[in-house]
């Protein structure tokens, strides 16, 4: 009885558990992004400033603010966690580069953009399930 039970609410599970990624929708991103903003402005003086010109990637309920980017080369990004609880890494794993630390809620990694080309990157935690990922277009 108690095995037949486990089995059926194993099976209910299941069938819940979409088998594709959890990936926000555009409009589901665009929002959680803004409330990033919020979150950024609250943490930030806590932060040391950037040098002129570093770009900032927030991280935030499973997603990076912004998705996809694209900036000069040289460009110096600035990935900031302004999640209140859950840690991140960054991870170009695409170019064999080692993650990132965990970053923990208000800790942030940073990354010199030295030669153009397209430059996927993931969260190690994140991305599979919840379709965490980013891109950074640099450009000349
Ligand atoms: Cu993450």
């Amino acid at each position: 009885m108690i095995m037949r039970g486990f089995a059926a609410s194993f099976l209910a599970l299941s069938l819940f558990l979409p088998a594709a990624s959890w990936a926000a929708s555009d409009a589901e991103r665009a929002a959680i992004c803004a409330e990033a903003l919020e979150r950024f402005d609250a943490v930030k003086a806590a932060l040391p400033p950037t040098d002129p010109g570093v770009v900032t990637v927030l991280m935030y309920k499973y997603n990076f603010c912004s998705k996809s980017l694209s900036v000069k080369t040289g460009t110096v990004v600035r990935f900031v966690n302004v999640d209140k609880r859950t840690s991140h890494s960054v991870w170009f794993k695409a170019w064999g580069k080692d993650e990132s630390d965990r970053l923990f809620p208000e800790e942030y990694w940073e990354m010199k953009f030295d030669i153009p080309g397209t430059y996927p990157y993931l969260c190690g935690p994140h991305w599979q399930q919840e379709g965490m990922v980013g891109q950074i277009e640099v450009v000349d």
